[in-house]
């Protein structure tokens, strides 16, 4: 990444970038003792270093001290709906993040980086128009941003895309009253199998989180959409309709976006029915998350989600009015400005590793605030999960100084790097990359 911040971002906030390290030993059952996978509470759409949010030897103490403020663990799995629903003025030891893993920490440098850099406060992702990517006269400029876009950020915003905002706006609506319902309607779709077609839970990965995350979630598989759809909640009763119709246009979406990557990529188009594309057509993996982050008492001492990058191809996010995702961009967390009616658009660790190299599947992170609830839908898309993706070989030649970047890499791989003394030191990404013998 280059050290310097390029024009279409504003710097909003200095944070450090420090990944944080392995936490605690993974607590192996839940409140209600009932058995959690090891490891497997994220592992279907995301990966940090290790599992982030560790836990001092200090606050390991007063944890173990019980203060007033050490909820039981089991309480805690009802999540941060239930606490903040409860009132609370203080914020659990639990979720409290060892002061270098704050979000505020380096606040004071970026102020000033970000006032000498003519920033505002806001951060502006560069914008993807897919009416001009429609327009055969403006094709070729709108894949040139989304290629700067993908290798200098990893993120960018797509507007003008079709989707209606009924389609758009009713997601986010039944995703607020899906976490208004009594937490006895929502507990029922807590499991710990990573396929189930539905999951409610909270933090980021429940079971393996020393330090808990402020933020509770609906995961729902929407492959094939048909079969899962009548496994998903029946309340509130518009949840599958509206879910279905956001799922589809999701997909519908992601498919032309990933098309335009390609190109942009300069892998030739495939035969109908060929390549990628083809196959993502035939069967591809698609899961959503629909993320809950409420008030929080002191925000300052937590986040709602920790570092990560997504595991996927593409993942795009819908967002309410409210700021939160912050993007990791040249050692500087940096805050989206959410603007309306777009999406937010990421490249995940497979098309990282499948352009080898050339897009960046960036970490990501969410602030939350004392005062809004927030309420974002993430969709993951990619390939089947047993599918070993590699190196485009249009992307590999040796002797133009492109040489082979990644190991392949499936689902299994994944699950076996969670397993793994790797998963403690590295980012699944950084594991999977092959040792170069150039000085590049
Ligand atoms: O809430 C957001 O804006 C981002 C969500 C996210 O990063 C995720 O679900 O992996």
């Amino acid at each position: 990444m280059s050290l310097v911040v390029a024009a279409p971002m504003a710097i909003v906030e200095l944070a450090n970038a420090q990944l944080q390290q392995q936490a605690a030993a993974a607590a192996k059952k839940d409140g209600g003792g009932h058995e959690l996978e090891d490891g497997a509470a994220d592992a279907d759409t995301s990966t940090t270093m290790g599992m982030s949010c560790k836990r001092s030897e200090q606050q390991q103490q007063l944890v173990e001290s019980s203060s007033s403020y050490d909820y039981d663990y089991g309480a805690l799995m009802k999540g941060v709906r239930h606490l903040s629903d409860s009132g609370i003025t203080r914020l659990p030891d639990r979720y409290v993040l060892p002061v270098s893993d704050r979000p505020g920490v380096g606040l004071i440098a970026a102020s000033s980086t970000a006032a000498a850099a003519g920033g505002v406060g806001r951060v502006k992702l560069p914008v993807v128009d897919l009416a001009g990517l429609r327009d055969p006269s403006q094709r070729a400029a709108v894949l040139a941003t989304l290629d700067d876009a993908c290798r200098e950020y990893g993120f960018f915003q797509v507007v003008n895309h079709g989707v209606g905002s009924d389609v758009s706006g009713g997601m986010l609506d039944v995703a607020r009253r899906f976490f208004e319902l009594p937490l006895a309607e929502r507990a029922r779709h807590m499991s710990a199998d990573v396929r189930a077609p539905v999951r409610y839970g909270t933090s980021f990965n429940q079971a393996k989180d020393a330090v808990l995350c402020w933020r509770d979630f609906l995961k729902l598989v929407c492959q094939p959409l048909r079969e899962v759809v009548p496994r998903w909640p029946q309340q509130p009763a518009d949840l599958r309709d509206v879910a279905t119709g956001y799922a589809a246009a999701s997909h519908a979406l992601f498919m032309e976006v990933m098309e335009a990557a390609l190109e942009a990529l300069g892998i030739p188009a495939p035969a109908a029915g060929g390549g990628v594309l083809g196959e993502l057509a035939a069967l591809a993996s698609h899961m959503m998350t629909v993320n809950c982050y409420p008030a929080c008492p002191q925000p300052e001492l937590t986040l709602g989600m920790p570092p990560h990058s997504d595991y996927g191809l593409l993942t795009f996010v819908l967002q309410d009015h409210v700021e939160g995702l912050q993007v990791l961009h040249a050692g500087r967390w940096l805050t989206v400005d959410p603007v309306p009616g777009s999406f937010v658009v990421n490249v995940g660790d497979h098309l990282e590793i499948y352009s080898n190299g050339r897009y960046k599947s960036v970490l990501h992170r969410v602030r939350v605030n004392s005062t809004r609830p927030r309420i974002s839908v993430a969709s993951f898309h990619s390939l089947p999960a047993e599918r070993a993706i590699g190196p485009a070989p249009e992307l590999v030649d040796d002797e133009a100084g492109n040489p082979r970047r990644y190991m392949d890499t499936d689902f299994a791989t994944f699950l076996a790097y969670l397993a793994s003394a790797d998963g403690k030191n590295k980012t699944f990404l950084q594991s999977r990359k092959l040792p170069l013998h150039t000085s590049s």
